[in-house]
């Protein structure tokens, strides 16, 4: 069966915006975002003051969950599918603080540094 014409149905690509990251944060903690996509992580470095308290936003892309995971920061904290989680941490002492997807630890690998 032909169709006649090809219909764009923009509303799947609505529904993706509408429940993207909100961009009012209510509290007074520094936000920083880490998105997943493709299975890995973007920025794949982030750098965060160091210092104070910050709230880590993880957006997962992708059609599988993931998992954020780091040692050093003592976090971890599934991220489902379409979906974000807010990872709070800090206040951090200068440095590096490696994080990974425990989902697929060989892939997706980033850190946090604090400056
Ligand atoms: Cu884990």
């Amino acid at each position: 069966m032909r169709r006649s014409t090809s219909v764009f149905v923009p509303i799947a690509l609505l529904a993706t915006a509408l429940t993207g990251p909100l961009p009012a944060h209510a509290d007074d903690v520094a936000a920083a975002h880490i998105s997943i996509k493709a299975k890995l992580f973007s920025p794949a470095e982030l750098t965060v003051p160091a210092g104070q308290k910050i709230k880590i936003i993880v957006k997962n892309e992708d059609a599988e969950a993931a998992e954020f995971e780091s040692f050093e920061l003592n976090r971890e904290k599934v991220v489902p599918a379409h979906d974000e989680v807010t990872v709070y941490v800090g206040p951090l002492d200068p440095g590096a603080y490696p994080f990974f997807n425990d989902f697929d630890p060989e892939k997706a690998k980033g850190k946090i540094v604090a400056k």
